[in-house]
């Protein structure tokens, strides 16, 4: 047996955010893990873009532009649909998850998915606080290993 995957190391990696400006109190806490595991990681300040979109629908065609600039090795989309009384959030929803999955299936460089989805706001506060569920460096690692694996394994 061979493992493939190689020590997290961001020297050299390219990565382009997506931040929704829907719940931007949320989406501020993600970006705020994401910039700080990245650095520990290596990634150089230099090395990261970010773009805001309006919401969680338009995060997959901003991944794409950057997925299309070729200067990226990996797309982070953060952001967090919340739950009201109104099918809304499923739309929103299920087409950025689908979305999202398809550039990154499309093209070959890794979309994260760090676009909560939660029933509440508290909820949301707390899976995206760098303090609690820090999904926001947890997104930050999932780049970095999806962009060593899709250089360095196969
Ligand atoms: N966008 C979000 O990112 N989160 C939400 O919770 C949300 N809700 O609930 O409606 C939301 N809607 C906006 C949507 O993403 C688009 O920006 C809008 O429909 C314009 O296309």
């Amino acid at each position: 047996m061979k493992e493939l995957n190689l020590p997290l190391d961001g020297t050299g990696i390219q990565i382009g955010i997506v931040a929704c400006r829907f719940n931007d109190a949320i989406t501020n806490q993600l970006l705020e893990g994401t910039f700080a595991r990245l650095e520990k990681l290596g990634v150089s300040d230099d090395n990261i873009d970010l773009v805001w979109v309006a919401g969680a629908f338009e995060a997959p065609l901003a991944a794409k532009f950057f997925v299309d600039s070729k200067k990226v090795d990996a797309v982070i989309c953060l952001g967090a649909v919340i739950r009201g009384e109104t099918p809304h959030f499923d739309y929103v929803a299920g087409e950025a998850s689908a979305g999202i999955m398809r550039v990154s299936l499309d093209t070959g460089i890794p979309v994260i998915f760090g676009i909560l989805t939660t029933e509440d706001y508290a909820q949301a506060l707390e899976r995206a606080a760098v303090e609690s569920g820090d999904k926001g460096g947890d997104c930050a690692e999932a780049a970095i290993e999806m962009a060593q694996i899709a250089r360095d394994s196969f």
